[in-house]
C-alpha cells in the first residue's frame, strides 16, 4: 500500500517536475508549453462517457489523436497529451506486455504515424532520490505513469517477451535509454516516445525530452474510470 501510494506521489510530481526544469535553450518552447495549472487533470464526467473508442484491447478502449476529427493536427508535449487523455478518463498507453505493444507498432506502422507519447516516465523528479532500488536509474528508474507500474530493466528482455524493445541505437549511436538531449541543451531525456524508424531502427522505443510536441494515443485509465464510475451513479461509460 505505501509502495502504491509513494508511485501515486510519483505520478504527481512527475507532472510538476517537468514545469520547473528550467533551461534557457528552451526557454521559448518552454513558455509556450508553460501555461499555468501544469498539474495533472482530473477527468471530466461528460468526456469520459463520450471518449473516442476507436480499437479495444483487453478490457481498454484507445485512440490515436490523428484518427479523432477534433485531434487530428494536434501535437502536445507529454504533460498536456497525458491531461488531454485524462479529461476523457484514459492516459497514455502504458505497453506493459508485448501483445499491447503489438498494437500500438501496428497502428503506427500502418498509419505512417512519425511517433507518439507514451506513459513512460524516467523517476527523476523530486520523490525519487533514496530509491536504491531505482539505481542505476537508466536501467531501474522507469514507470508507466498510466498505471505506475515498474517497467523491466532497460538492458533485459522484458519478462514474457520476445525481445527488448528500446532501440538499440539513436542520436549517440547507442542503447536506448541515452539522454542524448542533455548533451545538446541540459533538457533530460525522461519522457518514453516510440518512434518509427527516426534512426533507420524500425519502430523502438526512445527516451525523449518531455516538451517535444507530439500526436498520441489514450488508453483507458482503470484508475479514473472507477473513480467517475463511483461518484456518478448512472453514467454510462
Ligand atoms: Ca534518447
Amino acid at each position: 500500500m505505501m509502495w502504491a501510494m509513494k508511485w501515486v506521489l510519483v505520478g504527481l510530481l512527475a507532472a510538476w517536475t517537468v514545469t520547473v526544469l528550467a533551461n534557457p535553450a528552451i526557454k521559448e518552447i518552454r513558455q509556450k508549453s508553460n501555461r499555468p495549472g501544469r498539474f495533472l487533470s482530473l477527468p471530466v464526467p461528460q468526456k469520459c462517457s463520450n471518449r473516442p473508442k476507436e480499437f479495444f484491447f483487453n478490457g481498454h478502449n484507445y485512440f490515436y489523436t490523428g484518427h479523432v476529427p477534433q485531434f487530428r493536427n494536434i501535437k502536445y508535449d507529454w504533460l498536456d497529451a497525458r491531461n488531454l487523455c485524462r479529461e476523457y478518463c484514459m492516459d497514455l498507453p502504458s505497453l506493459e506486455t508485448q501483445e499491447e505493444n503489438n498494437l500500438i507498432f501496428r497502428l503506427i506502422q500502418q498509419n505512417d504515424v512519425p511517433y507518439i507519447w507514451t506513459s513512460g516516465r524516467l523517476c527523476d523528479f523530486k520523490g525519487c532520490e533514496d530509491r536504491k532500488d531505482l539505481e542505476p536509474l537508466s536501467i531501474f528508474g522507469w514507470f508507466w505513469s498510466g498505471t505506475r507500474g515498474k517497467m523491466a530493466p532497460t538492458n533485459q528482455v522484458p519478462s514474457g517477451w520476445g525481445y527488448n524493445p528500446w532501440s538499440a541505437t539513436g542520436h549517440k549511436k547507442v542503447r536506448q535509454p541515452d539522454n542524448a538531449e542533455f548533451d545538446i541543451n541540459g533538457t533530460n531525456e525522461s519522457c518514453l516516445s516510440v518512434l518509427n524508424n527516426v534512426y533507420n531502427d524500425g519502430i523502438a522505443w526512445h527516451d525523449v525530452a518531455c516538451y517535444h510536441e507530439k500526436p498520441f494515443v489514450c488508453e483507458d485509465s482503470d484508475e479514473l474510470l472507477n473513480y467517475v464510475a463511483a461518484t456518478n451513479p448512472g453514467l454510462r461509460l
